[in-house]
């Protein structure tokens, strides 16, 4: 992948934050590709012939993060495969070490969007996803555990961008279309 005609925004923030949500917007008005990194774990743990059912669905159910040579190359996968040149990556890097490893064996990002929530706004939307979800995560246990690996795991990944000037903040306990707004108020100046 080549970083001149390739591009890549990390959509970062807690779990429930509406990183999906939003990236489903940005999709439909900027054409990007959105790849979101649970999502793309979620598939492979489900493909019958994986090898790594068992580690993902375990380390998903206690809120933890799947070792990043497994979630990077998942990643690459879907980029090469789909043709794209602008990608949204949604829930990745969670981790310092994979936000390192991504940039020197993939591509460095463009920039952050930051979706800022509060943990009590962010519990509520996934107590009430979980009521119809079916996701393994989306329980009380899980969610504090999920919580506690994003404060102390991905946190820091945020701040590792924001040092170098690419994140952009947004607060995101409006309605989703508000929220929304402010997100491509940012991205109108970098992607028209
Ligand atoms: N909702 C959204 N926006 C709203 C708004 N503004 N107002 C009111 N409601 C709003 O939204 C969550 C819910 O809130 C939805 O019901 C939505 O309608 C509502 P969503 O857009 O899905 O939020 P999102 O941030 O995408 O939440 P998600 O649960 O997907 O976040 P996580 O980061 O927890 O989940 P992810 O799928 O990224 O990862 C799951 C697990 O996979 C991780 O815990 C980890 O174990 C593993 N993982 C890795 O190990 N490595 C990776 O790189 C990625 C994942
Ligand atoms: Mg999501």
């Amino acid at each position: 992948l080549s970083k001149n005609d390739v591009m890549v925004v990390f959509v970062l923030g807690g779990p429930g934050s509406g990183k999906g949500t939003q990236s489903e917007k940005l999709v439909k008005d900027f054409g990007f590709i959105h790849l979101s990194a649970g999502d793309l774990l979620r598939a492979e743990q489900q493909r019958p012939d994986s090898l790594y059912s068992e580690l993902i669905a375990k380390t998903i159910r206690d809120g933890e993060i799947v070792p990043s040579e497994l979630t990077i190359a998942l990643l690459e996968q879907s980029m090469r495969e789909s043709g794209g040149k602008r990608f949204l990556i949604d829930g990745f890097p969670r981790k310092m070490d994979q936000a390192i490893k991504f940039e020197e064996d993939v591509i460095e990002a463009h920039s952050v969007l930051f979706f800022d929530c509060s943990e009590e706004v962010m519990l509520e939307r996934l107590l009430e996803r979980g009521k119809t979800s079916g996701r393994a995560d989306d329980n009380i246990e899980t969610i504090q555990k999920r919580f506690i690996s994003f404060k102390q795991q991905s946190y820091p990944v945020i701040e590792y961008y924001q040092k170098l000037g690419k994140v952009h903040s947004i607060s995101c306990e409006d309605l989703p279309d508000i929220v929304y707004q402010k997100v491509k108020n940012i991205y109108n100046e970098v992607f028209d």
